[in-house]
């Protein structure tokens, strides 16, 4: 047995005794709760930071504002792989992609790695209850909504998978395209006159609360997973109401410049074929949808606090992936474009320092492991790929020389081929098919990644020093299988 598995056996013995001796054990169980912090993780799926909270305009997000309040938001995050599977799996295990070898929605990661430690292991093994409501490991969405999905029973003590009335409304859905396979990966609304309690993501909410009162005495590790953002958008109809369709805007319509691979698309054709206003109608459910999840977050943040927990406890927020919602005629994610890679991370609570206030520095999902346990005093696992964001969580702008690496596929694992794009503070540079296809964006003065300065013979010095912080990155996982 591993000196950390040792520890963890301890750690389980100590809490039998402490729960076999009674109202003894009880006291020196809220004294023990005391001294360590508990974990709340809430996921969004397919969240972009197209949120209030984040700086958008019209998307109203007060909860996520109130949580903000209460520690550090990275505007440079990005995802390892912008889909659910890849990205959850990479951020859970804290490894790259190409080392889970996690790169589409069927593999299970535990035929390829039985004995990695997750996340959420890290704490079951120091004592902690570790439980998880909806959405955390890939589930179909909204397929697998009810189910445990593609879940890791190794990672909970204690898991629930809601079920609500959206997914009985599935038959009401407007979708925009229907040609495209399943509701999970279509352009389609439905405004529910149901309230909110009755919704998977309000059940997610109250099923999470119920264990934050049931495990209050306890140190917990608690992930509360959340459906929505993702299509199809189904939320109740105020929060449709909140985004009259004169105040939806629709991105500037770039064309596509010839010189970019076309690998980096995904959306082909553009649009999928959506006209103007229909384009804005799926714009205005996205944003229903984003603010119906910030009130079912804002009901989990009430309960934390009339409970007495939310001084007690970590409370990180993270989405999957980015999202484009219609620049250049891309919806969705897998890309490696600003749009889809970066996504908003938000470190709050316990031991957080710099309240209120954002960062800027590029992070990676990999860094949110090393970050919790950290936080938490426990030793995370040898060999994680990220790093502790808690320099960060005193003072947001230290000196952060680091870079984000993200991947994506396109074709199968036979044979496609990947995408590799790194991000620095100003730059993007991205390969397709091993270097058949390069991109680089300066980012600081061309935000939109409109003009790709890849072949610019005056910047072959950024390619090259981005070159080598790709392939340093890249060296981390295990290559691709060919
Ligand atoms: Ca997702």
């Amino acid at each position: 047995m591993s000196s950390r598995a040792v520890q963890g056996a301890v750690a389980a013995l100590a809490w039998v005794i402490c729960l076999l001796s009674g109202a003894t054990g009880t006291a020196s169980v809220q004294s023990t709760a005391a001294r360590r912090p508990n974990v709340l993780l809430i996921m969004a799926d397919d969240l972009s930071d197209d949120v209030g909270t984040f700086g958008h305009p019209v998307v109203r997000t007060p909860n996520l504002d109130r949580l903000a309040a209460r520690g550090v938001r990275f505007t440079r995050a990005y995802t390892q792989f912008p889909l659910c599977s890849p990205s959850r799996v990479s951020m859970l295990t804290g490894l790259r992609p190409d080392t889970t070898r996690i790169h589409d929605l069927q593999t299970d990661f535990r035929t390829i790695h039985p004995d990695v430690i997750t996340l959420p292991q890290v704490f079951r093994r120091a004592g902690y209850v570790s439980a998880r409501v909806g959405k955390i490991y890939h589930y179909g969405n909204p397929g697998q909504i009810g189910t445990p999905g593609l879940d890791d029973p190794a990672s909970w003590d204690h898991t629930v998978n809601p079920r609500g009335v959206d997914k009985d409304e599935e038959p009401m859905l407007t979708n925009f395209t229907p040609g495209r396979q399943g509701f999970g990966s279509s352009l389609a609304y439905y405004a529910s006159p149901a309230p909110d309690e009755a919704h998977t993501d309000g059940k997610v909410a109250t099923e999470t609360i119920a264990l934050l009162e049931q495990y209050r005495d306890r140190p917990f590790f608690l992930a509360a997973g959340f459906y929505r953002p993702h299509c199809p958008f189904i939320a109740p109809t105020r929060y449709f109401d909140m985004y009259p369709l004169d105040q939806v805007r629709l991105p500037p319509a770039h064309p596509r410049a010839p010189d970019i691979p076309r690998p980096a698309w995904f959306t082909n054709p553009p649009h999928w074929g959506l006209d103007e206003q229909q384009q804005r109608l799926v714009l205005r459910a996205y944003y229903a949808s984003i603010s119906f999840l910030d009130a079912n977050v804002g009901r989990v943040l009430d309960a934390l606090e009339r409970l007495g927990l939310a001084d007690d406890t970590i409370v990180v927020f993270v989405s999957d992936h980015g999202y484009h919602l219609g620049d250049r005629g891309q919806w969705m994610k897998q890309t490696l474009f600003e749009r889809a890679t970066r996504a908003p991370v938000i470190v709050a609570g316990a031991g957080v320092t710099a309240r209120g206030a954002s960062s800027a520095r590029v992070v990676e999902f990999l860094d949110i492991y090393p970050t919790i346990t950290g936080l938490a005093g426990l030793a995370a696992p040898a060999g994680l790929h990220g790093r502790s964001l808690a320099p960060l969580l005193v003072d947001p702008g230290a000196p952060w020389d680091h870079a984000a690496l993200s991947q994506v596929r396109r074709g199968n694992a036979t044979d496609g081929f990947m995408g590799y794009s790194v991000r620095t503070e100003r730059w993007r540079y991205s390969e397709w098919e091993g270097g058949r296809g390069t991109e680089l964006y300066d980012v600081e003065a061309d935000p939109d990644e409109l003009r790709n300065l890849a072949a610019d013979p005056t910047h072959r010095d950024t390619v090259t020093d981005l070159q080598q912080r790709l392939r340093a990155l890249m060296a981390q996982g295990e290559p691709p299988r060919p």
